[in-house]
């Protein structure tokens, strides 16, 4: 891709693999302190290292590594951006550092520990949340770059289906868009004005739904690009075709439209939400399956399709012919086969039952370590693989694919072992979010121990995993061989059936999104906001900044 528009995907990777190596290092203090076995040093507080964790993986790797991507393949499938576009990428880049850096700051000054899920009544210091805003704006500003490019293109060659890598990062890109309007809505509404004083109260119930309706699609704007890299780049790197464009367009698709209406699935224990709209979003939530299902589909075919190509027999027999050895492919094959226990997971979440067994212990944090740190963590890894050394004119070499390949087993072999002992506890119904392991001693806590030594132990392989990778990052930047990469962008097979013109279509997709948005949340919303007795909910300020 053009220099300049790999200078500028680069930029947004400095500032994740940093945050990678920050991040995991909170992350093995975290599991070194719930074995029960470690006392944080004298003024560190478990909960700010909680939040940096979360923060800087959940938030800042994730963006920032997105954005990147998704900016470097649009580069490669539509061509260069122009100077305009560029020149906008980089002031959203800008933006979104600078609000990374006050954030940080506020963080590491104890005076932000709100974690990343920021519930009311804890509250932070007003400039990290203006920190966040910078962050969050200035994803918006890249964004627009990305459908700008993407409309050019239309423009440019009227009548012909779009690429199919730009249109998901644009698909990816809307989602985020709508899904930050519930963010900024509670954040400029309620929380700034409430942390300045300006407000004395804040209703703890609409901002936490307010927080939902994003932090739900949030997941699928981490999922979406590894998505994007199972559908168009590994069928190119196993040597074989996409299965179905449409099929891809149409699980986007899908994503757009019923990943917004679903935030009532992690609220599902909370009061003043009637059980009718809890229930609704639950049936939505089962919905938004179905794309994960299609997916898990198209690969199989994928898969099998080359498998044969290659003279596999038998039902299994593709297994044999898949690139083992190819560090590009097993690390997110490695990442999709973790999906598979961590997509399980996420139905027992949504089954509103089965939620009042898991909720807020220590499942769920083993379920999202298996899918947005496992599914999506490891496509990155694996993109990283090649599109670093592609990019900047290097080669990924025999030596450091090695290297890559043992990264992703002890990324992998970490993981199963954390998030396996996480959902053990989680049933023994050990608590998520919580510094205290053994409660002073009670019974029940004390048999969680032996699974939270085992996650300790997870971690800490985990977090050698992450050192390498952050190692093998630094290699392919500034010091791999130079020479050619290539940017494995997968061609559609022959027998697919063309895209209709309604999968290119946006702008019919985004009406049908707003319209199920308004159908989930209008009545709730009316509801929430009559019912609120005045000054509810009256424990604002009780655990106010400190
Ligand atoms: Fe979730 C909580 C439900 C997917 C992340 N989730 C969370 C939280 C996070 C998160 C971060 O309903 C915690 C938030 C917090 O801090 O409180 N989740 C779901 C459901 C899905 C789901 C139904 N979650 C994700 C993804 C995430 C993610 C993806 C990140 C990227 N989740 C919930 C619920 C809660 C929740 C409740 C709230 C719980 C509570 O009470 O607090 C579905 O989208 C999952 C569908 C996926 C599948 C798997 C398909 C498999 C594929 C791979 C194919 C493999 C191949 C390899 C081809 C059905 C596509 C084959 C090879 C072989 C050898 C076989």
């Amino acid at each position: 891709i053009d220099k300049r528009d790999a200078k500028l995907t680069m930029a947004h990777l400095y500032v994740a693999f940093v945050a990678l190596f920050l991040g995991a290092t909170a992350g093995l203090l975290q599991t070194l302190v719930r074995s029960g076995k470690v006392t944080l040093p004298a003024g560190i507080n478990y909960y700010q290292v909680l939040t940096v964790h979360g923060v800087l993986l959940g938030l800042v790797l994730t963006t920032f590594f997105i954005i990147g991507f998704i900016i470097a393949g649009q580069s490669k499938v539509c061509g260069t951006l122009s100077a305009g576009e560029r020149r906008f990428g980089w002031i959203g880049y800008w933006m979104m550092t600078i609000g990374v850096a006050i954030t940080a700051t506020f963080i590491l000054l104890g005076e932000g520990s709100v974690l990343y899920t920021m519930y009311a009544p804890l509250m932070a210091h007003p400039l990290h949340y203006t920190g966040l805003t910078l962050v969050v704006v200035g994803s918006w500003v890249e964004g627009f770059v990305v459908f700008h490019r993407h409309a050019r293109w239309k423009k440019e060659n009227p009548g012909q289906t779009t690429p199919l890598l730009s249109f998901m990062g644009v698909a990816t890109l809307i989602l985020w868009l709508v899904a930050c309007l519930g963010l900024a809505t509670t954040v400029l509404v309620q929380i700034i004005p409430w942390s300045i004083g300006l407000v004395p109260t804040i209703d703890v119930l609409i901002s936490r739904t307010l927080f939902w309706y994003f932090g739900h699609p949030l997941v699928y704007f981490w999922l979406m690009p590894a998505y994007m890299a199972w559908y168009v780049i590994i069928p190119k790197i196993i040597g074989g075709k996409i299965f179905s464009d449409s099929l891809a367009r149409l699980s986007f698709v899908l994503f757009l439209l019923f990943s917004m209406p679903v935030g009532f699935h992690h609220q599902l224990l909370e009061p003043g939400i009637d059980p009718f709209w809890k229930y609704l979003q639950v049936v939505l939530t089962y919905l938004v399956v179905i794309p994960s299902l299609m997916t898990a589909f198209s690969l199989f075919a994928t898969f099998e399709l080359r498998g044969r190509e290659l003279g596999a027999t038998g039902i299994f027999g593709w297994w044999k012919k898949l690139p083992w050895k190819d560090a590009r492919f097993l690390a997110p094959f490695l990442g999709m086969l973790l999906f598979i226990p961590g997509g399980a997971g996420g139905i027992v979440n949504a089954s509103h039952q089965m939620n009042q067994v898991v909720h807020n212990t220590i499942w769920i944090t083993g379920h999202f370590h298996l899918t947005v740190a496992s599914a999506c963590a490891l496509t990155f890894f694996g993109i990283t693989f090649w599109m670093v050394p592609s990019i900047t004119g290097r080669k990924l070499t025999e030596k450091m694919n090695k290297v890559a390949l043992a990264q992703t087993w002890l990324w992998t072999i970490g993981m199963v072992f954390m998030s396996a002992s996480m959902h053990a506890a989680g049933l023994f119904g050990a608590p998520r979010r919580s510094a205290f392991s053994t409660y002073a001693g009670n019974e029940d806590s004390l048999a969680w121990i032996p699974y939270q030594i085992a996650q300790a132990v997870g971690g800490t392989i985990l977090f050698l995993g992450a050192l390498l990778m952050v190692v093998i990052f630094i290699n392919l930047a500034f010091f791999a061989p130079k020479g050619e990469e290539e940017f494995p962008i997968g061609e559609v097979h022959e027998k697919a059936e063309k895209v209709p013109a309604i999968f290119d279509n946006f702008k019919v997709w985004i009406a049908v999104t707003f319209t199920l948005i308004l159908f989930a949340y209008t009545i709730p919303f009316i509801d929430m906001i009559q019912n609120a007795p005045p000054g509810s909910p009256g424990f604002t300020n009780v655990i106010g900044r400190q």
